[in-house]
């Protein structure tokens, strides 16, 4: 088994029947969302889910997994389980690679119990080798970039991979700058300065989110992170 279905599917065994979860985006978390349907055919599962993306709803769907609107959850969300591109000691996060950060915080912020998933290899001291994604509005995204640069680093617009010109829009239909900044020294600083910038509309670092992170490596054993 590899690390990331390993991961992604001991990550699963949090979920419990009568809870709303949700359900984040990317390779890893995939594995979590495949484990849920089975137990949902094969167990009787009982739960229902916001997905944080597109993608997600898709695979979902596949599974089984029964769906929800945000405003059908009365008050918040029992679990949300998701990846990340980068977890460092303090299960401090960089994520975003798959462009679902808006709604990935949104979700995350709005559960009882935050989960991140992820195969060793996202397991850093210092958060930052990971280009940070900051997602922002279309309208004059030249001048919010030159403004994300003044805090020390450069950025480049994501670009669709199939035309390799058109710029990437998120589910929302924005923008996403990918931000190299280099090692952040103060994430919750960065994350701050960055929320100040007009046009941004969120940005990839999640500061005391996540409560554990489940960690898969290649030998197909796991390690939970608190
Ligand atoms: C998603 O999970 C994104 O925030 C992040 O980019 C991705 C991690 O990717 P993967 O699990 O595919 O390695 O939530």
């Amino acid at each position: 088994m590899e690390a990331k279905q390993a991961a992604g599917t001991e990550a699963a065994r949090y979920v419990e029947s009568g809870m709303k979860l949700g359900l984040g985006t990317g390779s890893t978390v995939y594995w979590t969302i495949r484990e849920l349907g089975r137990r949902v055919r094969e167990e009787g599962l009982r739960v229902e889910a916001v997905p944080t993306s597109l993608e997600t709803e898709k695979l979902a769907r596949q599974e089984g997994i029964p769906l929800i609107a945000p405003r059908e959850v009365a008050g918040r969300l029992d679990l949300a389980i998701d990846g990340a591109d980068e977890v460092d000691p303090a299960l401090r996060l960089i994520k975003g690679g798959g462009g679902a950060l808006l709604r990935e915080k949104l979700i995350a912020a709005n559960a009882e119990r935050f989960i991140v998933t992820a195969d060793s290899s996202k397991c850093v001291e210092k958060l930052g080798r990971f280009p940070l994604p900051v997602e922002v509005v279309p309208f004059a995204w030249e001048w919010t970039q030159r403004r994300l640069e003044l805090l020390g680093g450069t950025s480049r617009l994501r670009l669709t991979k199939d035309s390799g010109e058109e710029p990437y829009r998120t589910d929302n239909g924005n923008y996403v700058l990918d931000c190299a900044f280099g090692e952040i020294s103060d994430p919750a600083a960065m994350n701050r300065s960055l929320l100040e910038i007009p046009g941004v509309v969120e940005n990839g670092l999640f500061i005391g989110l996540a409560e554990r992170a489940v960690i898969g490596y290649t030998d197909g054993s796991t390690k939970t992170l608190r």
